[in-house]
């Protein structure tokens, strides 16, 4: 089974792009890791920096996440992103994205030993 590092790593890493507003940058992204798979996922963030800077989060400042817990951690530097979210007009199994191009503090949950991060929870 897929570990929730490795989970975070497909949904939201890509080092090796530099942000796109490109419409075309979130369709193939958004189909190429597996979240157009049983429904279009809604909204996704892609971080554009190296694993190392990203991993670094989790020993930033700690934070409250959305959904109550305490394991969440606000990036001092803003981060090169793409935020994808779903069309109006997109209907599965033809999941259609607008991309934003944006560059933003991230906020992630961080979970494990070693302790890196799980989840996307805002950029800020
Ligand atoms: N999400 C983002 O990718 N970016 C945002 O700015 C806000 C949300 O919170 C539910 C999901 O929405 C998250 O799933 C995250 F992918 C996405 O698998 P995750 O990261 O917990």
């Amino acid at each position: 089974k897929e570990s929730p590092s490795k989970k975070f790593q497909r949904q939201h890493m890509d080092p090796e792009n530099s942000a796109s507003d490109d419409t075309k940058y979130c369709d193939h992204m958004m189909k190429a890791r597996n979240m157009t798979k049983g429904r279009c996922k809604p909204v996704n963030t892609f971080i554009h920096e190296p694993k190392e800077i990203v991993d670094a989060v989790c020993r930033e400042t700690n934070i409250t996440c959305k959904n109550g817990q305490s394991n969440c951690y606000q990036s001092s530097q803003p981060m090169s992103l793409t935020h994808c979210r779903q069309t109006g007009a997109s209907k599965y199994p033809n999941c259609q994205y607008r991309g934003s191009d944006i560059t933003k503090q991230i906020i992630v949950a961080c979970e494990g030993n070693p302790y890196v991060p799980v989840h996307f929870d805002a950029y800020v």
